[in-house]
């Protein structure tokens, strides 16, 4: 036994020496190592070797396995490692080459804005609330003092949706929401409110550079027992200086029913610092914003008692900011779905 053992080992190391390529390795491999191989074959009669021997011959044989898949693995390597700088040689490798690159999905433009506006906010301890899009004309109009043929409502051209007696549109603007926001969260009118409420618009509008029949606006609310327009202004122009830096704004005398008194804020235009130029028509400021002081009548709807309660309300549009802030000159591309201008950001 101990003898075929040493045979067995010299005989399978002389056969491994010269092979050079993995197909005949495995070859060896099963002849020698394999579960039907040799060294298996010769340790399955160690059971029929007398006691005295079988020790000796046992510790031979595990030996022989040891040595045997020692010098395989090696040879495994050596093998390996011939075939991969024989592939080098022959199929010449460019390192400097750039590698392919993968297609990666990226979030719009509008949504990234939005997001730059939502943290803008909540750094500032203002909530977001959902409001809908879908909405009545009670919402959208009569709750923000905007009655039936009032001529207010010219300046929302309306959506209105077929067949609908009670008058269901999509609404003109997020305005609304301060009416549900209200309702929804003060519990009864007594708790007081800061809130965000972004969303989608629609307005029967002439498409243009500056005009789309759908673009976003971000409402705000904020209702407390002592808010004055003096936080409406720091407020605002806080938030503008979080959006575009150290730059001058300014507020206007505006009119919205259901803000009195109402305001518009404008900020020193971005392309010529205020010099003038086309983009502000030469007047040195963009306007940003609606906004106001929310009316008693509207506060009285929404559950909270005017002659306690007093809030500030402001409308912004986002895509005209992200417009400001990148230079986009015209804001259909923002939903044209058009690769060139999605790519840039
Ligand atoms: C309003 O819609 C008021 N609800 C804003 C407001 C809220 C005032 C709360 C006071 C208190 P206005 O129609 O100006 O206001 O629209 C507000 C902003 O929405 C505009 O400044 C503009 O940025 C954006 N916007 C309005 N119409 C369009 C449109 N057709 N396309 C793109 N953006 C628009």
């Amino acid at each position: 036994m101990i003898n075929e053992l040493n045979q067995l080992r010299a005989n399978a190391l002389e056969q491994l020496a010269p092979i050079g390529d993995d197909r005949a390795l495995e070859q060896w491999r099963i002849t020698f190592l394999g579960r039907k191989g040799a060294l298996a074959a010769l340790m399955e009669k160690l059971g029929t070797l007398p006691k005295e021997e079988r020790a000796a011959a046992g510790k031979l044989a595990n030996e022989t396995k040891a040595a045997l898949e020692a010098a395989f693995q090696a040879k495994l390597g050596a093998v390996k490692q011939r075939a991969l700088s024989e592939s080098l040689e022959s199929e010449p490798l460019d390192v400097t080459l750039p590698g392919r690159p993968r297609p990666r999905g990226r979030l719009h433009p509008a949504t990234r804005n939005l997001r730059e506006i939502y943290r803008i906010w909540r750094d500032m301890g203002f909530q977001v609330f959902l409001s809908r899009e879908v909405e009545s004309d009670e919402m959208n109009f009569q709750l923000l003092n905007i009655p039936p043929h009032h001529p207010a409502r010219d300046n929302w051209s309306t959506f209105y949706i077929a067949g609908s007696e009670q008058g269901v549109l999509l609404r003109t603007h997020t305005s609304p929401g301060q009416i549900r926001a209200m309702r929804a969260l003060s519990a009864n009118g007594t708790q007081p409110l800061r809130v965000i409420l972004p969303g989608m618009c629609y307005r029967y509008e002439q498409v243009s550079a500056r005009y789309e029949i759908q673009f976003n606006q971000v409402e705000g609310l904020a209702v407390g027992r002592h808010v004055t327009f003096a936080d409406l202004k720091g407020t605002l122009t806080e938030f503008a200086r979080r959006m575009f830096g150290e730059r001058p704004v300014r507020f206007y005398a505006d009119h919205f029913p259901f803000t009195e008194p109402s305001a518009q804020m404008d900020v020193q235009c971005i392309i010529c610092d205020g010099a003038g130029c086309p983009l502000c028509k030469f007047t040195g400021f963009l306007e940003i914003l609606g906004a106001g002081m929310v009316h008693p009548q509207v506060l009285r709807n929404g559950g909270y008692d005017p002659d306690v309660w007093s809030g500030f309300a402001f409308g912004l549009g986002p895509e005209r900011i992200a417009m400001l802030k990148h230079s986009i000159e015209d804001i259909r591309y923002f939903w044209g779905n058009d690769l060139r201008f999605l790519e840039q950001f």
